[in-house]
């Protein structure tokens, strides 16, 4: 393999397809750089940095020889980085699992979809062909750009082989809804291979709740306004609409050749005063282009006085001809196309002009600028690029866009007719609307529509694409630098050697031990109680544990070890094995009479959900219960909750899986009091993972060692990932 090393940072930009295609010709091979938004605008990164690209060419090699020359012509003229994917498995990882699993089953058409372990397993080794060819090329210090659902399981193999790498992933494709995304045999596989990347990023911010959704559900994981925490990384997930180049487009419309072909084509219909309805689609069953066909005859059917009066022009690139599907759709718009034109053709004019060609950007551009309407009417789109390049080819702001509601494309381009296509009226009705809409109001639609797509469009698209990963990098790079590890670890080690006298103070749930999914599961083991027993072993050590567990749960599972127990979040304080439980004050406890019908309410409503009655609190727990259903209820429950005692002396909490109510005065800052006050220390350290431990961290001197188990906003000084690293602290403690 040829090896092409680099000697600064750069770009590798990964995708099924190279921004190059390779033909065989007489005359020999023909390398071609494509001329898509898409690849210009990545090729705008170069102003900060190399770029590289890794993706399949399209061809299969010959021999060997033949396959060294393409490879050092690519890499040496083109940039790229070729993955030959060989011809028995195009078939099935590209036709196959890709086209006939993926791309069906996330827009939404189930039916479609096969399921073929084969198919499957080829899948699997491509994206790790892909791996190989860039490990050939680039290192850890790169940033890789990863696109689309061919290789959703690249970000994940990357990542284990280089850790430290920033990496981001983008889907061209809508990200369907949990419900849909969950028939797919392999989701978990799926979702673990893409959550490998740094960001990941989506058309629109609804393809982003789907994900998260689903991440929630099959892997459990939460996320925070778009952050997931995954081992120690945080992972952004976000939309980034992508735009097209307005730019280019004006200069093209500019050109004196294509200024003469959008006029050429404007009198030979106007002459006729015939207006045009534009389609330009590749030919695929997501396009919606039978739906189209069906809501064009119901116009012609209804609308009699329009006959003769414009023409509708639909050009179709041929696209995935081995799928099946493909070609029967092809024999269905063949056929739809046949009936229109025969039950309303009259001499001198066909409604419909089908084209089942590809044209060259410049040939589609003239066509952009002079059609009257473009029909854009997809059952499911990613975006829609057709509908924002007609728009940004509308310089003089006359014409209408009939859009499909389904497009992603639709959530920017809200001034556009937005139609349901599944229904042939609302189609109908929407042309009418178009052929028959006034200037001003065209006007007025378009150039809100086209100043948006200005201000957002591709190289926009890129660079904050980019930025957003960088800043995500950024926030890990913080995030690590308070990690408890390496100089910090050892601080701690050596002040806690050094000391004579010293508190310790561990939180229960979620530190020391992990969240169960019954709050009396999460029991103490054999381990930890042997560790907490040999800190205890020291003189120098005084151990407190705190926790919001009531004073019973603490005296059954922590009662025989020789050290502080405070429960109830601080109602409750033990000071010593040999001491009694003492009320930290004398509280109210009559309230909680009020809120029972409430939180019965709640257990109702919410399966799963559990009821944990404290003297001094009373708590909701809902780990078990279906996660997002149990989020909102919480929600409203706090809300409920703060407006019904907000003349009582109570505070509503919102903890990790928990709606609390306590009486305010009690936290665990002043649980700790008792140890605080009065006695010298010469090393403390307090460490908890739940808002319910700010108040402690709060109140320690500036010297003491504060350490909040997994990341958050926090007032304490470190971090640490997870209970097993909290325990882990403990026995480095115990055997120091
Ligand atoms: P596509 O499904 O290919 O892309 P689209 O976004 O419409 O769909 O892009 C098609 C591109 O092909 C446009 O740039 C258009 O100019 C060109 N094109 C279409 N028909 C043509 C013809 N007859 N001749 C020449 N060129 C033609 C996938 C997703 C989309 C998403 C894009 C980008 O399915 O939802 O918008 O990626 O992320």
């Amino acid at each position: 393999m040829q090896k092409y090393r680099k000697n600064k940072e750069k770009t590798v930009v990964v995708a099924n397809r190279l921004p190059v295609s390779i033909s065989r010709r007489k005359d020999g091979l023909k390398i071609q750089q494509s001329p898509g938004g898409l690849a210009a605008g990545l090729r705008s990164l170069k102003e900060e940095g190399d770029v590289t690209f890794v993706g399949w060419p399209g061809y299969w090699p010959s021999s060997e020889s033949e396959k060294r020359d393409i490879q050092k012509t690519l890499i040496h003229n083109y940039q790229s980085h070729p993955v030959f994917i060989h011809p028995s498995e195009v078939s099935k990882y590209y036709y196959g699992f890709s086209n006939r699993t993926l791309w069906p089953l996330f827009h939404y058409l189930p039916s479609y979809c096969s399921y073929d372990q084969s198919e499957w397993e080829s899948y699997e080794r491509i994206n790790q062909q892909f791996l190989q060819t860039i490990l050939e090329s680039a290192d850890s210090r790169d940033i890789f750009w990863i696109h689309d659902y061919h290789l959703m399981l690249l970000p994940s193999l990357l990542r284990s082989s280089l850790p430290k790498s920033t990496i981001g992933f983008f889907l061209h494709i809508p990200f369907p809804s949990s419900e849909i995304f969950r028939q797919l045999p392999w989701r978990r596989e799926f979702l673990e291979g893409v959550l490998g990347a740094d960001l990941i990023g989506f058309h629109t911010y609804e393809y982003v709740r789907h994900f998260l959704s689903s991440v929630l559900r099959l892997l459990g994981y939460e996320h925070e306004f778009g952050s997931i925490n995954i081992d120690n990384r945080v992972v952004k997930v976000e939309n980034f609409p992508m735009g097209v180049d307005v730019g280019h487009m004006e200069r093209l419309l500019d050109k004196p050749s294509v200024k003469k072909e959008v006029e050429s084509l404007r009198e030979n219909y106007e002459a006729d005063k015939r207006k045009i309805i534009l389609s330009v689609d590749r030919l695929d069953y997501t396009k919606g282009i039978p739906n189209r066909l069906e809501g064009l005859e119901l116009f012609l059917e209804k609308h009699p006085e329009w006959h003769n009066r414009f023409i509708s022009i639909m050009l179709c690139v041929p696209s995935r001809t081995k799928v099946k599907q493909y070609s029967l759709l092809k024999e269905n718009i063949d056929r739809l196309v046949g009936r229109i034109n025969g039950r309303f053709g009259k001499p001198g004019w066909i409604p419909v002009h089908y084209m089942y060609r590809s044209l060259p950007f410049e040939k589609l551009v003239p066509l952009y600028a002079a059609a009257d309407i473009a029909l854009v009417s997809p059952l499911r789109d990613g975006m829609n690029l057709v509908a924002k390049e007609y728009v940004a080819a509308k310089t003089d702001h006359r014409g209408v866009l009939v859009l499909s509601e389904t497009a992603g494309a639709a959530f920017e381009l809200g001034e556009a007719l937005l139609v349901n296509v599944n229904n042939k009226v609302d189609l109908a009705s929407a042309l009418n609307q178009a052929l028959s809409m006034k200037q001003e109001e065209q006007e007025s639609r378009i150039k809100t529509m086209r100043s948006r797509l200005a201000e957002y469009d591709i190289y926009r698209w890129v660079h904050s694409f980019i930025e957003s990963l960088n800043g995500t990098k950024k926030v890990q790079a913080q995030r690590e630098h308070r990690r408890l590890k390496g100089q910090w670890k050892s601080r701690l080690l050596a002040d806690f050697k050094g000391a004579k006298n010293r508190l310790l103070l561990l939180d229960y749930d979620g530190t020391l031990i992990p969240f169960a999914d019954q709050p009396d599961q999460a029991k103490p083991d054999i381990g930890l109680i042997r560790y907490l027993k040999m800190l205890t072993s020291d003189s120098k050590n005084t151990l407190v544990i705190i926790s919001g567990r009531d004073r019973s749960f603490m005296e059954k599972w922590l009662g025989k070890i020789p050290c502080g127990l405070v429960a109830e979040h601080g109602a409750w304080i033990k000071k010593s094995l040999q001491e009694g439980w003492q009320e930290s004050n004398n509280f109210s406890s009559r309230w909680k009479r009020l809120l029972k019908p409430v939180l019965q309410d709640y257990l109702v409503r919410v399966p799963g959900s559990l009821i944990e009655e404290k003297e001094y609190g009373i708590a909701w727990h809902y780990r078990k219960a279906d996660p997002e259903l149990g989020e909102i209820r919480a929600g409203e429950l706090v809300d409920y909750l703060t407006d019904f005692l907000a003349n009582e002396d109570l505070h509503v909490m919102h903890g990790n899986k928990v709606v609390e109510v306590r009486n305010s005065e009690i936290n665990k800052g002043r649980g700790i009091m008792p140890w605080l006050t009065g006695k010298r220390w010469d090393f403390i350290l307090a460490v908890g993972d739940d808002w319910t431990d700010e108040d402690l961290f709060k109140i320690l001197p500036s010297s003491a060692f504060s350490v909040k188990v997994s990341y958050g906003p926090t007032e304490a000084k470190y971090f640490l990932d997870s209970p097993q690293a909290a325990r882990k602290l403990v026995l480095e403690l115990a055997k120091a």
